[in-house]
């Protein structure tokens, strides 16, 4: 008898804290589903698309991991925009720029020869270059400073495929 009775207790515990975290995890999905799902960052839902600046406080340098940033800053949707901040050059910075490769091929081996160059030098300063995800596409970005030094040796990097948000 007490054997049953305490059975009874252990199935209603079991019973009442898998009704808990069903309530817990409707609360943390009933968000939209865009953020938090997968391990997704959550996001302002009530944005249409956000802008980040790549990089993040460390814009965009020779020497920052910038797939790394991308992992954890994914996923990216459609239009999104990507700001690329980085100064001018002068007598003491280096100059940087943002070029589109054309494949997985061209990124994995930093060839610049045929890659599109969307901004150069110039452009990062101030409020900085920015790029809207447009299409539903890869995007290959690097740095197109010294030949592919910077991208190769500098891991100014990264690729992104954005999402389209309705479908999460
Ligand atoms: C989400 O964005 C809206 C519109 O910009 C803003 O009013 C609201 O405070 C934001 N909410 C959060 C949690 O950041
Ligand atoms: C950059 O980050 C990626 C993803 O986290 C990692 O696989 C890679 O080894 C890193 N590269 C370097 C040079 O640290
Ligand atoms: C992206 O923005 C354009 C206008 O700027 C709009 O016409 C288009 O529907 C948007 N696409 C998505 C997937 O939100
Ligand atoms: C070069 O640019 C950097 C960053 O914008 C600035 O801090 C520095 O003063 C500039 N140097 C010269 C010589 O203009
Ligand atoms: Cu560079």
């Amino acid at each position: 008898m007490a054997s049953k009775c305490s059975l009874l207790v252990l199935v209603l515990v079991l019973v009442s804290t898998s009704i808990l975290s069903i309530a817990d995890a409707n609360k943390y999905w009933g968000n939209g589903g865009a953020g938090g799902f997968w391990g997704y960052r959550p996001r302002n839902v009530s944005h249409t698309s956000n802008t980040m600046v790549v990089g993040g406080s460390q814009n965009w340098r020779f020497g920052f991991n910038y797939t790394d940033w991308s992992i954890k800053n994914a996923p990216f949707f459609l239009n999104d925009t990507l700001v690329f901040k980085y100064d001018p050059p002068n007598d003491t910075t280096f100059p940087h720029s943002v070029y589109l490769l054309r494949d997985f091929w061209s990124f994995q081996n930093c060839d610049l020869r045929r890659a599109k160059k969307i901004g150069d030098v110039n452009e990062g300063g101030g409020e900085g270059f920015r790029f809207a995800l447009k299409r539903w596409q890869p995007y290959y970005f690097a740095c197109g400073q010294r030949d592919g030094l910077h991208c190769k040796v500098g891991l100014m990097k990264f690729a992104v495929w954005p999402l389209i948000r309705s479908f999460y």
